[in-house]
This record gives C-alpha cells, structure tokens and sequence, in this order.
C-alpha cells in the first residue's frame, strides 16, 4: 500500500488496481486544518458517504469496491474503490446561493454562466438547482468557475450533458432526502471518473457536510451567512478567541469537540434515519 496524497482532513493509498480513500478525523475552519481531532467524523462522513452511494445507484453506477476490504489501521473510515480517470471538473449543483456563488451573482449576475434573476441575496433558494462546475486550479489554489461550454470543449458534449444532469439528478434526491429530515442541502460537489469501458462513475465521497454545504432547516433565513449544520459551534467559538484565521489554529475546548461531533452523528442519524453505532 503507498500513499499517494493528502487532503486536507483526508488521504489517498493506491492497493494494487485500487485506492484506499481514508477520512481522518481532522476538521478545517476558514481553510485552516484544526489541531484537534472530531472524534469518530472521519467514520461518520465515510459512512454516510457509502449510504448515499447505494441509495443513488439507480441514478448512476460509482467507483465503491468495499467499505470492509480495507487495512486494520482505516477500518471504519476507509472505502477500497476503483482506480478512475478522473473528469477534472468538480461537478458541483447549487440549490441556493452562498459562498463562490453568492460572490460570482454579485458581481456578474450569474453563476458559472448560468443568469439568475435579480434581487437573489446571501442564502436565497435559487429558482431550480442549476450546475456551477469548477476547474481545479493546480497551484494549490481554489478552484475557478467553469462555464457548461469549457466542460463541452474538454469531455465532449455527450459527456457534459450527462455530467451536468446526473450532477443535477443527485442533488435533487439528496436536498429531498435530507429536507425532509430537517437539513437543507444548499449546495454540493460531486467528482465523477471514467471506468475502462467509458461509462461515467460517480466517485470520491458524497453529500457529506464535507462535500456540501448543510444548514439547519429551522434557522435559514435569507440576508445573512447560514449556520453550517456542522461546524458552527468551531466557527462560534473560533470568532471569540480572537484568532486571526491564519496557522496555527488554536486548540479546541472539549465542550466545542463534543457539541461539534454531536452535530455530525445527528446529521447521520437524520439523513440516513438509523442510529450511530461505531
Ligand atoms: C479522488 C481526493 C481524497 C484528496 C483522486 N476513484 C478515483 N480514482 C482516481 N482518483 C480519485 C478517485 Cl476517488 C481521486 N480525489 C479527491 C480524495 C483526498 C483528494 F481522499 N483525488
């Protein structure tokens, strides 16, 4: 097994034909990895990611080998999957406007060369979901919106059209699922790799408070920055200390680790509607 890369809060072992996407239970604020470890996220986001892919397989087929088959060290918190070529667009569907979005309406009135209407502020739930791929920018930087026609002139317009309504197609199923459960998915990333035979995987993880933006139902209220169902006592906390936002990021204060996990085993256990049990 060789590692191959490291993620922020993740990190990728090639075995043989396959790879190992192994979670850590590190977290990140502002960009910034946190000194202190979320107790058990790492398993919590693998989890939920392998329920999200078996509840999407009608929709599209995903690069899953085992969520078992994976060394000692991972168990939990590691998924085997399919080596892919990855379509090296992030594939990301907005239901509502925030972050780059919210910035790219502001200042051109559309997102990704989709027009919105006017009078849309931070928050807003858009008209229908629409597809905001981004390129990813190698320097290490953060990623570039693309139009639907860049996707076009690098896969094809065969593939960008299948890649834009699957992109779709699973974000309506997960803002479905998860808003009758409480949580507004506004926003999320999806990465999709071809297999040998050139069908179209979806891979990485899936509708994790990671990979997405999730808000508490109950306290969205357009004009103002959401609350991120998962790491909003971190960025509570972190606004009081004073912190500048630049490493080193300061120690969490248990109370934070504990209420901060609580928020990811509740979004587990609502979105999927079992318990968590390690
Ligand atoms: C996914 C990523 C992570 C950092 C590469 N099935 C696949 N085949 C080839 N490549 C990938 C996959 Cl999922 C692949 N990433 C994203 C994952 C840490 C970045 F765990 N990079």
């Amino acid at each position: 097994m060789r590692h191959v890369y490291s993620g922020k809060v993740r990190e990728v072992y090639v075995d043989g034909a396959d790879l190992l996407l192994v979670a850590t239970d590190r977290v990140s604020v502002y960009d910034v990895v946190l000194p202190t470890p979320i107790p058990d996220k790492g398993a919590l986001l693998t989890r939920l990611s392998v329920w999200w892919f078996d509840q999407l397989a009608d929709i599209v087929a995903n690069h899953l080998v085992s969520a078992t088959d994976v060394p000692a060290e991972f168990a939990g918190r590691a998924i085997r999957c399919r080596r892919l070529e990855m379509v090296r667009f992030e594939c990301i569907a907005r239901g509502y406007l925030a972050g780059s979005g919210l910035r790219e309406y502001q200042a051109t009135g559309a997102v990704s060369g989709v027009p919105l209407p006017p009078g849309l502020v931070e928050g807003s739930r858009l008209p229908a979901p629409i597809f905001t791929p981004t390129t990813k920018v190698s320097d290490g930087g953060h990623d570039a919106p693309a139009t639907f026609e860049q996707v076009v002139a690098a896969v094809g317009v065969e593939t960008a059209e299948r890649l834009r309504a699957l992109t779709l197609e699973v974000y309506r199923r997960g803002a479905e699922r998860a808003g009758a459960n409480g949580i507004i998915v506004a926003d999320t990333k999806l990465e999709f790799g071809m297999a040998e035979d050139g069908t179209l995987l979806l891979a990485d993880e899936v509708l994790t408070p990671d990979s997405s933006r999730f808000w508490p139902a109950d306290d969205w209220s357009p004009g103002r920055p959401q609350h991120a169902y998962d790491k909003q006592f971190v960025r509570d906390w972190a606004a009081g200390t004073g912190w500048d936002k630049k490493p080193p990021a300061p120690e969490l204060p248990p109370e934070v680790v504990t209420a901060t996990r609580a928020r990811y085993v509740d979004a587990y256990e609502k979105i999927t509607g079992s318990v968590w049990r390690t």
